[in-house]
């Protein structure tokens, strides 16, 4: 060996061990704590978080979450990450309230908790951060399924996710409050899919027996809408019955191509995964336990996030995808 491939070896060799040394050293661990695992919407997320993680530097990110949509998973999770001794824990709850006392119990033991997505009740977190304002979900969820109809005139029902999921409960209730704004539309029911795809596409297949005249199907979760889109396709009613709601573009190029769906909303996964790791970054550093309305935290690229009413944040618009954009979206999430 040459010596200057010798140098170049034990450079590479330096590096790698220097590399190693970084990621054990990590004096900051965020648990991202999602309402399972397996789905895209939360593993989008997820680079958020780790390009947070990366950003601030000495930081790691614990991705984890039960393998189903419930509570008790998500509290065996929390439970484990208490004798982790994790700094900080960000959850997307299954259940607004089951969770409260593992998570105050976390809280005590001075790790800083936030739920960002689907909310813990105020108890149980020093923050929400939510991804839009909800009653503009409500309604841009409406929007679609009257755009989706001729003359917004038609029955629909909601295929949702689990039955106590605090964002789809929320959103379904905006929903129902802003139906006098879309008179056209009937809501003939709700059925629940758990953020399951099988589920979604059973009860999607018994909604369309039961109620035939239902021309739009709501899904506000990003596994129920793939769910009911492949359901309506299979029962040969594209066109028929249309599918909108929230969604990944990645996940729903298939149904837009095939027409099941015309056009469905989100905002950015990676943003709100991201935003979510700064915000607990920023307690965790500034040994902060609790918030009022008006206070400032920073979220790196995302500039600075403003605190509101009941410990709330909530970051930008929903936007809508449809054939003209969803194959220049699809490569991002
Ligand atoms: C599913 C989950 C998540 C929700 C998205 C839109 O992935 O239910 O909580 O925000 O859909």
């Amino acid at each position: 060996m040459t010596s200057f491939k010798r140098m170049a070896v034990l450079a590479a060799l330096a590096a790698s061990l220097m590399a190693g040394t970084a990621a054990q050293a990590a004096d900051t661990r965020i648990a991202l704590v999602v309402k399972s695992l397996g789905n895209g919407f939360f593993d989008a997320a997820n680079k958020g978080a780790e390009e947070a993680a990366k950003e601030i530097g000495g930081t790691e990110i614990i991705y984890t979450g039960p393998t189903s949509t419930t509570a008790e998973g998500q509290i065996e999770v929390i439970n484990s990450l208490i004798s982790q001794k994790v700094d900080a824990i960000a959850v997307s709850a299954n259940d607004p309230d089951a969770l409260v006392p593992a998570l105050k119990k976390a809280m005590q033991r001075g790790i800083k908790v936030i739920s960002f997505d689907s909310g813990v009740a105020p108890a149980g977190r020093i923050l929400q951060l939510n991804p839009s304002s909800n009653p503009l979900i409500g309604e841009t969820c409406l929007k679609l399924a009257a755009d989706a109809l001729p003359e917004g005139k038609g029955e629909i029902a909601i295929l949702s996710a689990t039955a106590t999921s605090t964002n789809q409960n929320i959103w379904i209730a905006e929903m129902k409050k802003a139906m006098p704004k879309f008179p056209g539309l009937k809501l003939v029911a709700t059925v629940y899919g758990d953020d399951l795809s099988d589920k979604s596409y059973r009860e999607t297949q018994a909604l369309l027996k039961s109620h035939p005249e239902v021309k739009v199907i709501v899904a506000p979760t990003s596994v129920g809408i793939v769910a009911a889109a492949q359901a309506v396709k299979d029962a040969g009613k594209i066109g028929e019955v249309h599918v909108t709601g929230l969604g990944l573009p990645s996940e729903m190029a298939g149904a837009i191509k095939s027409g099941a769906s015309k056009s469905f909303a989100i905002w950015n996964p990676i943003d709100l995964g991201y935003s979510a790791a700064m915000l607990a970054s920023d307690l965790v550093k500034k040994d902060q336990s609790q918030v009022k309305a008006g206070d400032k935290l920073a979220a790196g690229r995302m500039g600075e996030i403003t605190i509101g009413e009941g410990g709330e944040a909530a970051m930008s618009v929903p936007f809508t995808y449809d054939a003209s954009n969803i194959d220049q979206f699809s490569k991002i999430f």
